[in-house]
């Protein structure tokens, strides 16, 4: 693959799972990407950017070896890469927010589960082996790990092995197939790396604006505008239940003496319950707005 050193390198999954989610989070946060959903790189317009489309389980490879500065992939799988090579050199630097899922230890229904240790001497199929082994030793159980690299949630009608380890999302695939999680060996969702190999100073201001939208981005997903009325003996009550605000601004309302509008940016999920507590604050006229960009 030919890689042009004066341009800054972001590995996203070609297609599956973590595709859509990559390429809408590089154009929410500004990148405007070339189209053809089957090149192997698109080019960015409006910045020295250039996106290279592979398999997820390539990524942790690429951005540790600078082929690529930044990669979005499943902790999962970096994980399990990081495993096998302690010694590759990349940072986790934030967290995603989609592709969450669980990696876990399912057995047939019908078998008595009463933990880890019944898992001694037993076969299990995975795709992630290290994670897997990690989870055993740190317990002390030895058991017989069995590699597969896809269609493992097959592996007991099969008879490859009694237990299996697989990521989980709903769960359907695991009940279609008569099993049941039991252990998990670790949460996973999408996160964004970087090589920790030196940059020169284009790409690393180039990087540092990136990771500023990025992280502007994410921080909208969550984030709200509260707008609402309150008396004034409801103001400390109500502050404390706005999810994430920072000191939220009081204006006075005209005419009505005692009575106090808040504005609020939530930097968490505002659910309706928390209108409810709201208003059970005293709060009145409660609007919710969501946020279209912000940098803090
Ligand atoms: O072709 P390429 O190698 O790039 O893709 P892939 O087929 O290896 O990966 P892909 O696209 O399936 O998954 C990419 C990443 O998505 C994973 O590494 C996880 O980080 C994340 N992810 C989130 C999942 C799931 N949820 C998920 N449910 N990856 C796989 N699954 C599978 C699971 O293996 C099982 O077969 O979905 C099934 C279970 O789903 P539920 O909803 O029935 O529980
Ligand atoms: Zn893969």
């Amino acid at each position: 693959m030919f890689v042009d050193s004066q341009r800054l390198h972001i590995a996203v999954q070609k297609s599956g799972r973590l595709a859509d989610y990559s390429r809408g989070l590089l154009r929410d946060a500004g990148l405007k990407i070339q189209n053809g959903k089957n090149a192997l790189t698109a080019r960015v317009d409006n910045f020295p950017i250039d996106l290279m489309f592979v398999r997820d389980d390539d990524i942790p490879t690429f951005v540790a070896d600078g082929v690529c500065e930044f990669g979005m992939v499943g902790l999962n799988v970096l994980e399990e890469f990081a495993l096998d090579q302690p010694e590759a050199r990349f940072d986790v630097v934030a967290p995603l927010g989609f592709g969450r899922c669980a990696l876990r230890i399912a057995a047939p229904e019908a078998f008595a589960y009463s933990g880890p240790e019944v898992l001694a001497g037993e076969r299990i199929a995975t795709s992630y082996p290290r994670l897997l082994k990690r989870f055993l030793d740190d317990r002390g159980i030895d058991a017989t790990v069995v590699k597969m690299t896809g269609a493992v949630e097959l592996a007991p009608r099969l008879g490859i092995a009694r237990f299996v380890c697989d990521l989980v999302s709903t769960g359907a695939t695991l009940e279609a197939n008569g099993l049941v999680p039991v252990e998990t060996v670790m949460e996973s969702e999408a996160v964004l790396v970087r090589t920790r190999r030196a940059l020169n100073p284009e790409k690393q201001e180039l990087s540092e604006n990136l990771l500023r939208r990025i992280e502007g981005v994410l921080a909208t997903q969550e984030s709200k505008y509260i707008m609402l009325n309150a008396p004034e003996a409801a103001l400390g009550q109500i502050s404390a239940i706005l999810p994430g605000a920072e000191a939220p601004t009081i204006i006075p309302l005209a005419g009505t003496p005692g009575h106090f509008a808040v504005h609020a940016v939530c930097k968490e999920s505002v659910f309706w319950e928390t209108l409810q507590k709201l208003k059970a604050a005293g709060a009145s006229a409660i609007l919710v707005m969501p946020i279209e960009k912000m940098m803090m």
